[in-house]
């Protein structure tokens, strides 16, 4: 059934006009390695799949190549510098009989057949090729916010696909597909256990069971890594207390590190949420942030493991604009965590709203590792039932210009280690994998995981170009299809912003689901989790004002940013709001007052959604009935959801400064 569980690797026969000659692969050698073995049997797979032609005698060849292979390097002159132990360089020679695939180390190799069925899979031409492709971020995670009871936080997709109970005896074929997907993007590491951790998942039996993933996961170059409770040498080890500077504690993990590397020896490291919504952490006992990390690294340092210790940061009880706190708390340590910590920091200073400003922390921070961390699923983007596509908001946040370093600083080359000379990189994603058919939760879902690993392996990569491969490879690459549907996924993202939060409002979802508008939530027991707290409109203006004259959250940027987002003539209006509260009136660019413009922006979200429906309609004769079904299916709900976001927030706000509606606007029902 087309039920989307192939994602982008269906290998369905391509059109006869771009099948091109049938290719010859050859056998493994003997000696080759699982992972050798896998790329041949990836590139077999799919060049049987997308071109069922037999290849004649005389037909062109492709050959996989490693170092061990010196006289083909050599022979054809390839040369292996700068591919690193993941980079790969696809090369024909021979006028064109030949095509060698070779890297440093056999993932590399299986890192270029992909690329290589890539090309097929969308219809371009590998007669002639001489593309040499590596990394630039080392680290490329995903991070599961999976439970141990197979519940998913801000999961929209079923359960976990970790089958804990049954691990680490049963090993579900699904764990070997999950691996082979990932690979196929570069993705080399997942963190299996939610960052809200139990210490439940650092006993024996659960090391165990983290185990036999691994092992399933190894040969596709990809790494297991752990959530770890702060708390854990109290309620696993016995102990008083978790303080990082006891020697006891600083034993405890020590002798953890190493009971968990004589299971798993290329485990990745640790993953730590700590004094944030909360969870336990070294400011339990008047110990800083480095405190915790340092002690953590140093136990998983000895066997070349890293941790992330997470900058998502903020405490009701603090008065500070919430957006301030994780720069607060973190930028006093720039230099003191240790070389094998990364300070994992999600995109934007809030909480993965439609969009943000990028996190002043990027450009902030020079002499720290900072990875990124954005999200896949989308707690923030109406679930997977809403189509909306990530990689633009990514592409966004990673070519904004910190001006740290000035002009062209962008948190791009941050995150790549360039701007700072970083000695580790890290790009995360929380996934959006589970149990269900189509892994996502809706097709148009599975392109976001895609983008996240294409953008994680070049974090300057183009959105659209990714959203064209993955049309193409996930449906058809016809570009009849593949032009309309990308434009479709790139406008996605922006429609779900005018209607939920145009012009830089943020948080103004329902409360703690976050799926539905929920603009007038007020009271309850903290203010930074009602939605009054952040859009503080009143009678005569809405805004956040986060200029000097407010929380002063701009001057956390870099001069040349903060000037531009507190001045009113040089701001972009999607971010107006963030940074201002302006009155009712404001002229806003287009000449319209804001309250005009707002409503404006609400009402083209709506629509929008409306024209993607449109598209999708005029995209059946591309798309088999199953899945053309289900987007429809999906789109319908989207409309009519965009429509009461649309109403409600609209409502909501006429309830506040008692204007009309704007000429030429319907009234919410
Ligand atoms: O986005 C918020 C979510 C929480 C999450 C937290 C975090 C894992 O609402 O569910 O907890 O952020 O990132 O730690």
């Amino acid at each position: 059934a087309e039920d989307g569980y192939d994602l982008w690797l269906r290998y369905k026969p391509l059109p006869e006009a771009m099948r091109g000659e049938p290719r010859i692969v050859g056998q493994p050698p003997a000696s080759g390695s699982p992972t050798l073995s896998l790329a041949y049997g990836e590139l077999r797979r799919g060049l049987d799949g997308l071109n069922p032609d037999e290849p004649g005698l005389d037909a062109p060849s492709i050959r996989l190549v490693t170092p061990s292979q010196s006289d083909t390097i050599a022979a054809f002159k390839l040369s292996m510098e700068g591919l690193g132990g993941e980079g790969y360089l696809i090369r024909t020679v021979q006028g064109g009989r030949l095509t060698v695939i070779a890297a440093n180390t056999d993932v590399g190799v299986l890192y270029g057949v992909f690329h290589y069925l890539r090309l097929m899979q969308t219809g371009a031409s590998v007669e002639r090729l001489d593309v040499r492709s590596a990394p630039k971020v080392r680290y490329r995670l995903l991070n599961h916010w999976d439970n141990l009871d197979r519940s998913v936080e801000r999961g929209y997709s079923g359960q976990s696909i970790w089958d804990w109970w049954r691990l680490p005896d049963v090993k579900d074929p699904r764990y070997a597909d999950y691996a082979r997907a990932n690979a196929s993007i570069g993705i080399n590491g997942a963190v299996l256990n939610n960052v809200n951790a139990k210490s439940d998942s650092l006993t024996a039996p659960y090391i165990a069971k983290a185990a036999a993933l691994a092992d399933t996961f190894r040969p596709y170059g990809i790494k297991v890594y752990l959530s770890a409770r702060f708390s854990s040498p109290i309620e696993i080890g016995g102990l008083k207390t978790a303080d990082p500077l006891d020697p006891a504690v600083r034993a405890f993990w020590k002798t953890k590190a190493d009971e968990i590397y004589k299971a798993i020896p290329d485990f990745g490291g640790f993953l730590v949420k700590a004094n944030s919504e909360g969870q336990p952490g070294p400011q339990d006992y008047g110990r800083t942030h480095a405190d915790g990390a340092n002690m953590l690294a140093q136990a998983v340092g000895p066997h070349g493991g890293i941790v992330m210790w997470r900058a998502f940061v903020y405490s009701h009880e603090q008065p500070d604009d919430r957006a301030k706190q994780g720069y607060s708390e973190f930028k006093p340590f720039d230099g003191e965590f240790a070389e094998n910590v990364i300070v994992q920091v999600k995109n934007g200073a809030i909480d993965f709203q439609p969009r943000e400003p990028f996190h002043p922390l990027f450009g902030a921070m020079p002499k720290t590792n900072l990875g990124m961390e954005f999200q896949i699923t989308k707690e923030y983007l109406g679930f997977s039932t809403h189509l909306a596509y990530l990689g633009p908001m990514w592409e966004e946040v990673l070519k904004a210009d910190t001006f740290s370093a000035g002009r062209g600083s962008t948190v791009a080359r941050v995150v790549d280690g360039k701007l700072h000379g970083y000695s580790r990189t890290l790009m995360a994603g929380v996934a959006n994998i589970g149990t269900d058919r189509n892994w996502s939760g809706s097709q148009f879902d599975q392109a976001n995981w895609y983008a996240f690993g294409r953008l994680a392996w070049d974090p300057e990569a183009s959105a659209e170009a990714i959203a064209r491969d993955w049309a193409a490879m996930t449906f058809t690459p016809d570009k009849r299809f593949t032009g309309p549907a990308a434009a479709m996924m790139m406008g996605s993202r922006e429609a779900v912003v005018d209607y939920m939060t145009p012009m830089g409002l943020h948080h103004l979802m329902g409360r703690s689901h976050h799926y539905g508008p929920g603009p007038w939530v007020a009271g309850g027991e903290r203010a930074d989790w009602t939605s009054v707290y952040y859009h503080k409109a009143d009678k005569a203006g809405i805004g956040f004002d986060r200029t000097a004259k407010g929380s002063d959250a701009v001057g956390q940027y870099a001069p040349l940013a903060a000037a531009t987002f507190s001045d009113l003539s040089k701001i972009d209006e999607k971010d107006l709001l963030w940074f201002h509260h302006l009155s009712w009136d404001y002229r806003t660019r287009s000449g319209r007052p804001l309250w005009d413009e707002l409503v404006s922006r609400y009402s083209r979200g709506v629509r929008r959604v409306g024209e993607m429906r449109a598209t999708w309609t005029s995209l059946a004769p591309y798309v088999d009935p199953e899945r053309h079904g289900e987007v429809a299916t999906y789109l319908a709900i989207q409309r009519r959801e965009a429509q009461w976001w649309r109403d409600a927030s609209v409502a909501y706000f006429q309830s506040i400064n008692g204007l009309p509606l704007p000429k030429g606007e319907a009234p919410p029902p």
